[in-house]
């Protein structure tokens, strides 16, 4: 025992060993990967072998006692690698991918909420590095200087590969095509591991942009008949309404449904949003069937989607790994077709989620970000500029715009871990235990409050009644991470099938001039927004390559996908492989042809929506003859940038 203990191949397998467990104990711990069945338990068991040989078998390649010296070092990263991907997942419930790494001065101001997110108990992931080193430096007297016989390393890499290849056949009869046909990084983890996740995530990267150098103009054309083929035409009473109006479009940062007319100890959360959806003098209609449909991009993946209806990335956000690409954006089609001005206001650092290029493509005239507001410390909290603050200092620059204009506020306030300063709270946080959950309802009070200070401003500066207004919610805010404080507050258990109908975001529009219709039914996605509002200018959206459609027209295509390829529809939902009844949440045993033909239908749209941003395809297209492509040279962004402008 000794003996095996003290040798150097006897080092690196307790160091697998060891490896093992703890990657093992990661999964089933921290990360939420839905084992049903024993397959899928026995290969999470099995899917960190192939990796730890792999990995750890190239440090025996090493003489002597480098050897254990390597072992430690690649131990130590796969460990560093692995805690990465268990922090970021307690917020994003998802895995590190290669384009969010690049988003790394987003990690940066997310340095409150990393601290958050770890816990002392994380310790216990270094406990295996710790012994590790012990018995290094105990045993490494009896190693030899010599390098191991190479067929000793060999073999093990052969052993990893072999691992590997068992574990992925066995992964393939559990779910065809996996790597093929997946839309969700939680499968390729629970079956193959998340070092080998990252494997694949690298080689997809490649992958993508050999994509663009490939692509040529005959591609556009089948994205085109698809978009054409979906596309739904105009309400003749709802066409042109809004013809020269100023757009005021205000986004309520990770507010979901749930909140409208949540009473938290007997009390309204938000009060006045809840008397936007009632109150059908103020002429709003609200949509309480509407989805996000944001994946890791989160807050530019709403706004990517809401400008360009086209989905997010599957990984990483559009905004920062296709910030060059070639759109045809609402902001420009309004600046062209309508002689708009647009405007976006966001109390945020302008190079954010990759804003001052991105927005350049998307044709967005003025960019007034946080260089324009007042950022004294007590007006910021979290990421940036408190919502009431933001929406003060706003008026003057909404003013200041040419008319008639698209503005996009973007509050803040209410994000992640939903901090709040004493004075700022009129609402008790819940009582769960759960502490961003329980803060959660004070920021909602407090944009709630922000908000009516807003339209009370806006009134008083005249820019109210004439504007068409929407308020919509960007994505969730609690992840599917606390669903023992949700199934609390709920008072029901968060299932699969209740943490997709929690999905829903609030959409509020007024149209001027136009009666509100109070809460409507019909569902609808973020997707749907570009052609809704190109109708109510009076612009057909049937020439530009849009993958939602208008939800005034009878035509409304009203299914939902989901960027991971589950779907919500009036009748019923698929989500996870699995449909359910949408009246009972009871599953559909025997689905019928036509809900697998929808399926087929939403994965072959989330398909074409790719291939436009992998190949950068709008550069090949030209919506109508006299389309301008936007001239990304005449744009800057940021009160030092003026003069250049
Ligand atoms: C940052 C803000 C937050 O400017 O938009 O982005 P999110 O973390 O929600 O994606
Ligand atoms: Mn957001």
């Amino acid at each position: 025992m000794k003996k095996m203990l003290s040798s150097k191949m006897g080092f690196f397998f307790i160091a697998v060993i060891m490896l093992w467990i703890k990657s093992y104990l990661i999964y089933q711990f921290e990360f939420n990967l839905d084992i049903n069945n024993s397959m899928q338990q026995f290969l999470l068991i099995l899917n960190p072998l192939s990796s730890m040989l792999i990995f750890l078998g190239l440090a025996l390649f090493a003489k002597g006692k480098r050897a254990g010296i390597w072992i430690i070092v690649i131990d130590s990263l796969m460990t560093f690698f692995l805690y990465a991907n268990v922090v970021f997942y307690r917020f994003n419930s998802d895995f590190i991918t290669l384009p969010t790494l690049t988003q790394t001065s987003n990690f940066g101001s997310l340095g409150g909420s990393i601290v958050d997110l770890a816990t002392w108990h994380d310790l216990l992931y270094i406990v295996d590095l710790v012994i590790l080193i012990a018995l290094f430096i105990k045993t490494r007297g009896y190693w030899s200087n010599e390098r191991i016989q190479l067929r000793k390393p060999f073999l093990i890499l052969t052993g990893g590969v072999i691992f590997f290849t068992v574990n992925l056949s066995l992964a393939e009869i559990d779910r065809p095509q996996l790597l093929k046909r997946t839309f969700d990084r939680n499968y390729i983890v629970k079956y193959l591991g998340a070092y080998n996740f990252a494997i694949y995530d690298a080689i997809q990267n490649v992958k993508t942009s050999t994509q663009r150098v490939l692509a040529d103009s005959s591609d556009i054309t089948e994205v085109e008949n698809y978009t054409k083929n979906k596309y739904a035409k105009p309400d003749d009473e709802m066409f042109g309404a809004a013809k020269g109006k100023n757009i005021i479009k205000i986004h309520l940062e990770s507010f979901q449904s749930f909140l409208i007319d949540y009473k938290l100890d007997g009390e309204e959360v938000t009060p006045f949003i809840n008397s936007l959806v009632h109150d059908q003098k103020q002429n709003f209609t609200y949509y309480e069937n509407f989805f996000h449909q944001t994946e890791q991009g989160k807050t530019a993946d709403a706004e990517h989607i809401l400008d360009n209806s086209l989905y997010g990335l599957p990984q990483g956000a559009a905004f920062v790994t296709k910030g060059n690409n070639t759109y045809q954006a609402l902001p420009s089609i309004l600046h062209q077709k309508g002689g708009y001005t647009s405007a976006v206001l966001h109390g945020d650092n302008k190079s954010f989620w990759n804003r001052d290029e991105v927005y350049k493509h998307l044709g967005i005239d003025e960019f007034f970000d946080s260089s324009y507001y007042d950022m004294s410390e007590d007006k910021v909290i979290n990421y940036g500029l408190k919502d009431k603050p933001f929406f003060k200092e706003s008026i003057p620059l909404l003013e200041s715009l040419d008319q008639p204009f698209y503005a996009h506020m973007m509050t803040l306030t209410h994000h992640h871990p939903y901090l709040i300063d004493e004075d700022d709270a009129s609402i008790e946080p819940a009582k769960t235990g759960d502490p961003s959950v329980d803060r959660y309802f004070q920021t909602a009070r407090y944009l709630d409050e922000s908000l009516e200070q807003f339209f009370k401003d806006l009134k008083k500066s005249g820019l109210y009644d004439d504007s068409l207004i929407y308020i919509y919610g960007d994505h969730y805010g609690i992840s599917d991470n606390h669903n023992r404080a949700m199934s609390e507050l709920l008072d029901e258990d968060i299932t699969d099938f209740k943490q997709a109908q929690l999905q829903r975001v609030p959409l509020l529009i007024k149209v001027p001039g136009v009666e509100g219709k109070g809460t409507v039914k019909e569902y609808a996605g973020q997707m749907d927004i570009v052609p809704t509002m190109l109708h109510l200018q009076g612009i057909d959206a049937k020439p530009y390559i849009l993958f939602g459609t208008d939800i005034f027209s009878k035509e409304h295509k009203n299914f939902v996908p989901f960027r991971n390829g589950d779907f919500i529809t009036p009748k019923y939902s698929y989500i996870k492989d699995v449909y359910y009844d949408n009246d009972t949440g009871e599953k559909i045993e025997k689905p019928t042809k036509e809900m697998k033909d929808l399926k087929e239908t939403v994965h072959r749209e989330l398909e074409l929506s790719d291939k436009v941003l992998y190949g950068d395809l709008l550069r090949f297209y030209e919506p109508t003859k006299d389309w301008k492509p936007t001239d990304t040279s005449k744009y800057f962004y940021g009160k030092d940038d003026q003069d250049k402008k």
